[in-house]
Order: structure tokens, then C-alpha cells, then sequence
């Protein structure tokens, strides 16, 4: 895989293939900024934008798993056919295209010099007998100075589906206390860690105070993660997504998580964009739908 790989993609410039454990990983490194991935949930790793003394925005933990057991436990994990708890018991959480191995199908550097690397994953019998719909999912994935990722899904069943699904960004800060989240102002947060409380409309900025599980409904515009400590804000920009979701397990419930170190929780927080609960996407028969982050750092 590793070889052939390598052999298909070698016109490509700064594009290089390397195994991890079981799993493959690309590295991509342009003029503009450089990013790791894999093609096990094709999972992004790393994004740096070559700005001098630009730290990693993704976070990863010291202790996740590389042996394609279970996802791995950062970066920027896809979501999909749901978020959160699965339909039924046996399944996993947050979906399954997250455990999948995807196919590297194109890579290609663009007019301005940024990399854009498409991966695709299909049903098959494991994804039927999970989900009983035949589909079809494009991530594309380009690196440059900003990082932008964009997943299409269609619906190649005879009848409308429902899928709820996000990009669950895991960023490197430099502590909680830190951190400000801006752009929920007027979405309808639903606290996950209180769930007999009934939702209210966020006003205002977010402070993040762990433990915090929130589901923003309804959100529009763009948010903005502040940093007061490393001074850097990152901005995100969506197209096709409707929900954004703040997380962090705070000191009590990170020991439930084997693969994050008990003391590492103040070093990350999630911002995660896309279509959940209530503003899950109904697709038609033969149709899709596309949703898009664009991450930059200032
Ligand atoms: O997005 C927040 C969340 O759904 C939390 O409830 C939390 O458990 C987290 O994701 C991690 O989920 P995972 O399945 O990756 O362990």
C-alpha cells in the first residue's frame, strides 16, 4: 500500500508517505504551510500555516493509539452517518468513517500553490450491516496558508436518508483558562452535561470553564477561538453546517478516556462545526450535500 502509494503520487511535489504503526501517513508541505494526515478515518493530524514561529494548530494526544483499533485521539476526526451516542447499542459513537481505512484518489497542487488531497470511502458489507445505506463520502482536504476541508455526502439509496455529522477539531491552546470562543452569540446551546436543563440562546462570548460539552443549534457566521496567552486567534469559516459544539472533559471526566494522559486536558479544546441533533441533514434519493471549514490563524 505504502510503495503504491508512493509510486502513484510521486509527480506531486512535497508530498511524502510513511507508516505509523499500522497506519499510513501523509505529510504534505508546500510554500504555505504544511499538515500530516492518514488515510485511517482520513484523519488530519497536524496543520501548520509557515508563518515564523507558528505553533501546530491541532492537538494530538500523547497517548493515542496508531494500530487502527479505535479513532485516534485528536486532530480533526470525521463524524459521520451520526454524532455523539449511536442509534442503536453495539455501535460505535460518533459514527463509523472515523475507524474506516479511505482511498487517497487525487492529489494536486492549485494555481496559488496550496496542496488539495481528495479521499473517498463507500458502503460496503461492514458499513450495511452497521447502517443499512449505500453511500458515498469525498473529504477534500487543502493545505496552504489557511486549511480548508470539504465533505460531500451522498445518498445512492432509492429513498431520503438522515445523517447528522461534524468535523471534531481538537485545537492545541495554551490553557483553558485562556481561551475564548466568539461567533455562538444567538444559537440555541443545548448543555450535554446537564441534560434535563432546557436549551437557552447563547448570548454574548464564551468563556471556557471545564468540564464543557455544548451543542450549539442554529449557528451562523463565523467563530473565532481566542488564545489570550500564545496570542493567536483561530477563525473558522463553514459553508453548509448549521451546529458547532464546544468540548472539554475538564479534570474529573478525562480519567474516563484511556487514550488522554489525566494532566493533558488543559492543552486542548474542541470546536467542532457541522449538523447535529435537530439540523441534521435529510438527503434525497441520489443527492448530497457538502460541508466545509475553512481554518485560518491569525
Ligand atoms: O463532541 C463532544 C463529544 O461528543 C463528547 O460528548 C465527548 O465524549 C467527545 O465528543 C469524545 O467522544 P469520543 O467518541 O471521541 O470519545
Amino acid at each position: 500500500m505504502l510503495e503504491r502509494l508512493r509510486q502513484q503520487f510521486s509527480d506531486v511535489a512535497g508530498l511524502t508517505f510513511e507508516q505509523k504503526d499500522a497506519l499510513i501517513m501523509i505529510r504534505v508541505q508546500n510554500a504555505l504551510g504544511q499538515a500530516v494526515l492518514t488515510t485511517h478515518g482520513a484523519h488530519l493530524l497536524s496543520f501548520q500555516p509557515n508563518q515564523a514561529g507558528a505553533k501546530d494548530c491541532l492537538w494530538v494526544s500523547e497517548a493515542a493509539v496508531y494500530d487502527g483499533s479505535k479513532p485516534i485521539r485528536g486532530g480533526i476526526p470525521i463524524c459521520w452517518p451520526w454524532f455523539g451516542a449511536a442509534p442503536r447499542e453495539g455501535l460505535p459513537a460518533h459514527g463509523f468513517v472515523r475507524n474506516r481505512v479511505w482511498q487517497l484518489v487525487a492529489v494536486k497542487t492549485l494555481a496559488k500553490g496550496q496542496t488539495q488531497l481528495t479521499l473517498e470511502t463507500q458502503s460496503d458489507d461492514a458499513t450495511l450491516a452497521m447502517w443499512p445505506v449505500p453511500f458515498k463520502l469525498s473529504l477534500t482536504i487543502e493545505v496552504g496558508a489557511s486549511l480548508t476541508m470539504s465533505l460531500t455526502s451522498t445518498n445512492l439509496s432509492d429513498r431520503p436518508q438522515q445523517i447528522t455529522e461534524a468535523f471534531h477539531s481538537y485545537f492545541a491552546i495554551s490553557d483553558t483558562d485562556a481561551m475564548t470562543v466568539s461567533g455562538l452569540e444567538g444559537s440555541e446551546c443545548h448543555d450535554k452535561l446537564m441534560s434535563s436543563a432546557p436549551p437557552v440562546t447563547q448570548s454574548g462570548d464564551l468563556a471556557i470553564k471545564p468540564p464543557i460539552d455544548s451543542v450549539f443549534l442554529n449557528q451562523q457566521g463565523e467563530i473565532s477561538i481566542a488564545d489570550s496567552v500564545w496570542q493567536r486567534q483561530f477563525i473558522l469559516r463553514n459553508q453548509g453546517t448549521a451546529s458547532a459544539v464546544v468540548w472539554n472533559p475538564g479534570a474529573e471526566i478525562v480519567q474516563g478516556f484511556a487514550d488522554i494522559e489525566n494532566d493533558a486536558w488543559p492543552g486542548m479544546l474542541c470546536v467542532e462545526v457541522g449538523n447535529v441533533l435537530q439540523n441534521a441533514i435529510l438527503l434525497d434519493s441520489q443527492s448530497s450535500h457538502t460541508m466545509s471549514m475553512t481554518l485560518s490563524m491569525v
